[in-house]
């Protein structure tokens, strides 16, 4: 009873303080003093989102590459004005669908791995170890495969296949860097979101994803959408934490975000486009391009995809879970792929 009342009194000390914060915040908005800066830095801002962006320098910034099977110049004038770009045909399909088998042997043989997942109304929505999560759930609606590319060199090398490195050196900087990646068997129905106040860099600007599909994407298995030009809107404040969310104190949630995104979106005549896109394609999207996962029409179509969140060694020194620089960090085709510490044994573990 004692602990009850307790808690009851720390959650209104805990709504009184932020009641108050907002307060501030207000107050502060009104007389026109504000604390964080609400855009991106323009000093560690990558080239390619600079005013003085050219494609002949930027040729000169970036590593010496062969034929590619697009034109890169008209490929990153896309990005630049659109937030996104589809490169086709630039992945093997039979590595894609290697991939894919290595997933379905970890699902079924789970009681072995602690590779991390995430699955629906399981433990809270925390990360998860795969060995944990009961075998039918991992195969089911609202499940995710986290940094499945520690465990796995199939992937490291799918993802950073030497036809997608000028085009990240490009629209980062030429010191490429994993931050994170994530494999879905069914759509995310993930709300509008941009990704820079969640997968946050020290240098929140240095953020591109890409989305591999695994298999042709349906239309009823609730593509992943996105709002064209949408990476240039202004900057949601989440109050005291500027422009990146954090859990506790940030004064807004992401549903006021999600509204945010989606008002401002279509005062702006921003229209949502749904991404229909075939094996051995590849989308990338600029970090604060909004976005999301389309509802699930027909739950037995799939949507098999890798996302993969980049960053660069200037924004991430480090591997996200880690406290110390790692001495050699491992190098796939030129990107630097940390290790986890905390996954050390699961390193390379599919095979
Ligand atoms: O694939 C999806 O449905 C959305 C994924 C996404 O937004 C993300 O991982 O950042
Ligand atoms: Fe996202």
């Amino acid at each position: 009873m004692k602990s009850i009342i307790k808690n009851i009194l720390k959650e209104g000390k805990r709504r009184l303080k932020k009641t108050y914060y907002i307060l501030q915040y207000f107050v502060n908005k009104l007389i026109g003093t504000q604390n964080q800066p609400l855009d991106f830095d323009p000093a560690t801002l990558p080239f390619i989102d600079s005013p003085e962006y050219s494609f002949a320098e930027i040729n000169k910034r970036i590593d010496p590459y062969g034929k590619l099977p697009y034109n890169l110049e008209e490929k990153l004038d896309f990005f630049r004005e659109y937030g996104y770009v589809v490169l086709e045909n630039v992945l093997p399909t039979n590595e894609v669908d290697a991939i894919w088998d290595e997933i379905e042997f970890v699902t079924e043989h789970h009681e072995k791995y602690d590779i991390d997942g995430l699955a629906h109304r399981f433990n809270d929505q925390k990360d998860t170890p795969i060995k944990l999560i009961p075998k039918e759930k991992l195969k089911g609606i609202g499940t995710r495969f986290i940094d499945f590319h520690d465990s796995s060199i199939r992937s490291k090398n799918l993802i950073t296949h030497p036809n997608l490195i000028p085009f990240l050196q490009a629209s980062l900087t030429p010191k490429i860097t994993v931050f994170q990646s994530l494999i879905f068997k069914y759509s995310s129905q993930q709300d509008v979101h941009q990704d820079f106040p969640w997968v946050t860099t020290e240098i929140p600007s240095h953020l591109v994803a890409a989305w591999i599909p695994m298999e042709d994407v349906h239309k009823d298995s609730g593509p992943l959408f996105y709002y064209p030009k949408s990476h240039r809107i202004p900057k949601f404040d989440f109050g005291q934490t500027g422009i990146v969310f954090q859990h506790l104190n940030s004064l807004f949630s992401p549903s006021k975000f999600a509204r945010y995104l989606t008002k401002t979106c279509t005062e702006l005549g921003l229209k949502k486009e749904v991404l229909l896109i075939k094996k051995g394609d590849m989308l990338f999207w600029h970090g604060a391009l909004a976005h999301g996962g389309m509802p699930i029409n027909d739950p037995t179509k799939t949507r098999k995809s890798f996302v993969v969140h980049y960053s660069t060694t200037e924004g991430l020194s480090k591997h996200r879970n880690s406290t110390v620089l790692e001495k050699k960090p491992d190098q796939y085709h030129g990107v630097t792929i940390y290790s986890n510490p905390k996954l050390a044994h699961q390193k390379d573990v599919v095979k």
